[in-house]
Formats: C-alpha cells, structure tokens, sequence
C-alpha cells in the first residue's frame, strides 16, 4: 500500500479516535509539501532533478488507434479471482470474485464484474432470444432484442451482490487468509440499462390476483425465482446494457432481471420467461438453494433485501503496509434498502470509533465509497468499519450474526470486517 502524499497543518493531526485517526478535514488539503508540519512518515513525491531524463517512447510514434480498448499490459493482473473452494461442494457452480482491493471508486469494469452460474455461462444467440410474459395476464407477449430496443430507457447505477457473498467468513472456524476478490468478491456495482419493468407488465395487462411473477433464465439450469409483482412495477428493470454496452456474457447477455437491493439469485440472468401467478412456485432455486436456517431450527421462507454492509479495500487482507505515518483509509458500503447514513471506522479494534467521510454521490442500493485519515503507528492494530443505512439498520459483529443463524447457514452474512496489522506491516482477515 502506498501512502498518499499529503501535507497537512498541525491541529488536523491531532486524533478523532483511539489507534490515529485523524481529523476528515484533512482530506481537503491539497498536497502542499513543506510546510514541516508533518516529519516522519510522510511519503513526499521525489523532487524533480536537473538530471530529468527522456523515456524511449516518448521519442518514437505510438501505437495506432484500436477498435476495442484493454487495461495497459503491466495491469494484466488485474483479474477475478476464480472461487475454487466452491467449485468441490457444488461442482456445476462457478464462480469468480471482483477484486476490489485493486479498483478505486465504486463502478466496477464490466470484464471484472463478479459472476455465478449455477450450470455454466450459456452461449445464447441474440437473434433467437425471446422474452415472453404470460399467465395472470390479459395479453401474453412475446419480445426479440429488436422490438425492446424501441421501448423507453431507463439508466441507473445499483450494486448487485450474491446471498452467499463473504461466505468464507460466514463459516470457516479460522478467518481464510486472501484478498477482498475472495472474501467479499461477489459484490459489483454497475451502471444499468434497460425497460422498466412496469411498462411491459402493463402492457401485457396483469390481471388482479396476479401477485408474484416467476422468472426464468434460458441457461441449462433453468434458473427460476418468485418475486412479488409489488417489486417488479415499482422498480424493475430489464436490463440491456452494462456501463453503456450491450450487457456482457456472463451477466445474462442479451437481458436480465435487475431488482434493485435484492439478492443477487433473484436477478435473472439470460431472461426468457415471466410468469405472472396469484402464488410463489418455491423452486430449487429459492426454496431449496436460498433459504436460512436460524439458530432455532426454523427456516426464513424468503430474504429479498440485502441487509446494510461495508469493508474496507485500502488496506485490506493480503497487503503491506509501506511502513508508518499517514494513509487513507478507503472502503465500499451499500444496503439494499436504499442509501447509507452513516460509516464509522474504528483503528483500535472497536474501543473507539469515529464517522468517515461518504464519496458523493451516495445513491439508494449502489456502492457508495468512504473514506478516513488515518496515521499508523507501525505497532499492531486492528482497522474495522460499521455501515448504518437509512432505515437505521447497523453492521452486526460476526459473534451477533453467528447467534442468529444456524451454525450451517453463509446466506447473507453482513457482519463487520475487521482487519489485523500486524508490527511488520501484514494485513491480515481476522474475527473478532
Ligand atoms: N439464469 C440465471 N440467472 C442467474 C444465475 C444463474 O446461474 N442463472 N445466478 C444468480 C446468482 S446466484 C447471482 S448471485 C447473480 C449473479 O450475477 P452475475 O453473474 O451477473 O454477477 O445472478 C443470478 N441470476
Ligand atoms: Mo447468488
């Protein structure tokens, strides 16, 4: 990890919680160097010398212009992280994990958008692909990529994350050392594009006792979920495109279900059918795929909404500290019950805790980043971060989360991440 090269006046570094951290008006100070209010631990840009040097593409022609631009060479390691451990329990799943730690910002590259196929990414032939809409309906419809494409749009930014995100966590007795790509990497946020939904249900003229609408994907599995129509008319889209391109493969190219804040199962990808029945089907995939058993016994029937969560990117497990001083702590929260209020950032392992700053624009059940001062002593410590969302739900601790639910269960674990710094620098997965 690097550190930021900021300087900064002395009554800013004076901390706002236990652990060093510091004052978030610091994070609007330009970086000023050599006021001298700041000695050890500052990593300053290297001064430029007389000696400045020509580099050799700077003497010769560049390359020419391309049709379809790729991350320069030297990022090629950039990847998803392919979730193996996974792949011996179930082994038609597949899955691979955004690598969060290597992003800034909040809207995830479409080529590192996490994914999960419970049967594999189909090959679909747009000029095939159908949607229909029918059941409880006045009028079943039939729809081709070219009829959608003359329907009204919609462009809104949400994240989506999978039920069983964070899962090694949920479960592992030993907190699993590697990087947020495994740990938290089912979790993207992206700009969509589509119909809302409730113009195409009207069209199709949902009767009265259609209640629940079944969608179904075109992959092997059939993947198939019930959702209330309440949450089809009032915010559903039928997503076409991904960060202004035509949706990717492996997120349900040419079309899919997106319910805002709701599981990640629930937004089915490859959409071909929607179902309007008075009841919910209970299918594999919900009933017996996506259902939590509480620490009594009972099970929940159905978790739309994913609960309130954060952790922190920068720095997180798998890093190195590059020595004491001043960094920024940087990390991602959502809800999916609309926007965050409030994150705190704890650098004492949650004796203390003070509130970080929150990126605009903080949208409803999208990534929202915050961000906290912070100057690490070079002794060992423990950073922490706890999300509140507007309905004034909070971050449980891993032991409050684990007493909930049946020790079996990883469906949506939201407890707080706390990261360990060990003396030499080490950040490491740790439960508290
Ligand atoms: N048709 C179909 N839809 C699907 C799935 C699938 O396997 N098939 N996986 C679901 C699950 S479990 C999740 S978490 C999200 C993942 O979306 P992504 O792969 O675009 O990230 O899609 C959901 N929709
Ligand atoms: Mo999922």
């Amino acid at each position: 990890m690097t550190k930021p090269a900021i300087d900064v006046a002395g009554q800013d570094l004076d901390p706002v919680a236990g652990g060093g951290l510091l004052s978030r008006r610091l994070l609007l100070k330009s970086a000023v160097v050599g006021t001298g209010a700041v000695a050890a631990g500052l990593a300053t840009p290297r001064r430029a010398g007389a000696e400045a040097s020509i580099p050799d593409w700077a003497t010769v022609a560049g390359q020419r212009a391309r049709g379809y631009g790729v991350p320069a060479e030297a990022e090629a390691s950039v990847q998803r992280a392919i979730i193996e451990p996974w792949q011996d329990v179930a082994p038609a799943f597949s899955l691979s994990g955004t690598p969060h730690h290597r992003l800034r910002g909040t809207i995830t590259p479409s080529g590192l958008h996490f994914e999960v196929h419970h049967g594999g990414r189909p090959e679909v032939d747009p000029n095939q692909h159908e949607l229909m809409i029918h059941g409880l309906v006045d009028r079943s419809l039939k729809f081709d990529l070219d009829n959608l494409e003359r329907y009204p749009m919609v462009t809104k930014t949400h994240f989506l994350e999978c039920a069983g995100n964070s899962l090694f966590n949920a479960v592992m007795p030993e907190p699993m050392q590697a990087g947020c790509d495994m740990l938290h990497g089912l979790l993207s946020n992206t700009e969509w594009t589509g119909i809302p939904m409730s113009i195409l249900m009207d069209e199709a003229g949902v009767q009265p006792e259609g209640t629940w609408v079944v969608a179904v994907g075109s992959d092997g599995p059939s993947l198939a979920r019930s959702i209330p129509i309440s949450k089809i008319m009032e915010d559903g889209v039928l997503a076409l495109y991904q960060n202004g391109e035509r949706i990717r493969p492996e997120q349900g190219y040419p079309m899919r279900l997106l319910l805002p804040g709701f599981e990640g199962n629930m937004n089915v990808k490859w959409l071909t059918s929607l179902w309007v029945t008075d009841a919910p089907a209970h299918t594999k995939h919900e009933s017996g795929e996506y259902t939590e058993i509480l620490a009594d016994g009972s099970s929940v029937e159905f978790t739309f909404a994913i609960g309130v969560k954060s952790f922190i990117t920068h720095p997180s497990a798998t890093m190195t500290m590059s020595g004491d001083g001043l960094y920024e702590i940087s990390g991602l929260t959502w809800s999916g019950a609309g926007e965050i209020e409030i994150v705190e950032v704890s650098a004492d392992g949650g004796q203390s805790w003070a509130e970080a700053e929150l990126v605009e624009p903080v949208l409803p059940r999208a990534l929202t980043r915050f961000r906290m001062p912070w100057r690490w002593a070079g002794a060992p410590t423990v950073l922490m971060s706890r999300a509140e969302d507007v309905t004034g739900a909070v971050q449980p601790t891993r032991s409050d989360w684990k007493a909930k639910y049946d020790p079996s269960n990883f469906l949506h674990y939201n407890a707080i991440q706390p990261w360990q710094i060990t003396a030499e620098g080490a950040v490491q997965n740790v439960y508290l």
